[in-house]
């Protein structure tokens, strides 16, 4: 067996969705910031992101996250998501897989009832509180970064003619959230294909029409998640699909997806300080979220978010390239 590397990872899912915590053979990359080491990796090193999340040893939805050093005092852990579609500036439903996976191999002190980790993620400060019973996490609630509503009733015209009307909103990356009404689409899985286009078509016109930038750092840019809200949703229990960018669905409820709805719905007037919200995925498992108060990002005005779901360790694995791989940064089909 030869290899020109060797990284170390725990395999997870949060409820269906996988993240490959990469624990080490990566060392620390250069940036002062967690987002200045994305924009260092995702030019310098994007051939190990390709051959973790592409086939053979990943698929077309996978997702990861590689553990860092802090570059600010105040956090534990550092984190750069990793997807087959790119990186992310944070990914909730990868950070509640890390928390876990930090918990559950005793990379952190672990203290029961909860145990607190402060997470440096390219989007800001995340502070996960992880549920502990007998060692095992069994919930992760996250403090998520301010987000906030960018646009309400906003018309767009697709490439098929058709007129339909979004939200824009920022729950760490930025979503653009309508019925699935619009199309005329049943919320079933059997339609996935149908379901997939119409929200991709929705992406090309809105980015088309003008990259939505954030307001403090003009890396985090553009839309790649498409939130397809299911008919009968209401303000305190939603079920969606959420269509990414090149072309997948989110298992999870999605993190920050979560976040940007409840940014959404407390701009429409629907949802309320402190009033839970149950966020469902195209798989039918759940997200608890609360918003706790009000801030501004860049003189928008924001709120502050958190939610809930678990994880679950899959496996641990060390990924290696034989220098004779015709492979080397994998393939996607
Ligand atoms: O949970 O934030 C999330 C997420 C983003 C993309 C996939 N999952």
């Amino acid at each position: 067996m030869r290899s020109k590397l060797v990284l170390h990872a725990v395999d997870s899912h949060t409820e269906g969705m996988p993240t490959r915590v990469i624990t080490g053979g990566i060392g620390a990359i250069p940036g002062a910031t967690m987002n200045e080491r994305r924009l260092y990796f995702r030019e310098h090193r994007d051939d190990i992101k390709q051959l973790l999340m592409n086939e053979p040893r990943g698929h077309s939805a996978m997702s990861g996250a590689i553990l860092q050093p802090p570059t600010r005092p105040d956090c534990d852990f550092g984190v750069i998501y990793i997807e087959v579609s790119g990186y992310l500036p944070m990914c909730g439903h990868g950070t509640i897989g890390v928390a876990t996976v930090l918990v559950e191999t005793g990379m952190v002190e672990v203290v029961e009832p909860v145990t607190t980790i402060r997470l440096d993620t390219p989007a800001g400060l995340v502070v996960a509180e992880v549920a502990v019973r007998d060692g095992s996490a069994r919930s992760v609630t996250l403090w998520n970064v301010p987000s906030f509503a960018v646009a309400l009733d906003r018309k767009i015209e697709l490439a098929d003619g058709r007129t339909v009307t979004y939200d824009l909103a920022y729950g760490g990356n930025f979503y653009a959230i309508l019925s699935l009404d619009q199309f005329e689409l049943p919320f079933d899985r059997a339609r996935k294909d149908d379901i997939l286009a119409a929200g991709l078509s929705l992406m090309d016109a809105v980015n088309a029409e003008g990259e939505p930038v954030h307001p403090e750092d003009s890396s985090i840019r553009g839309c790649h998640h498409v939130h397809l809200v299911a008919p009968g949703s209401t303000a305190r229990h939603s079920r969606h699909a959420m269509a990414i960018h090149p072309g997948w669905f989110d298992r999870s409820p999605c993190g920050t997806g979560t976040s940007a709805r409840m940014a959404q719905l407390y701009a429409r007037g629907e949802l309320g300080l402190e009033t839970e919200f149950l966020n469902e995925s195209f798989i039918g498992t759940r997200f608890s979220g609360r918003l706790h108060g009000t801030t501004e990002v860049g003189g928008v005005a924001a709120v502050l978010p958190s939610f809930t779901g678990r994880a679950w360790v899959t496996g641990t694995a060390q990924y290696l390239l034989d220098p004779d791989d015709p492979f080397p940064a994998g393939f996607v089909l």
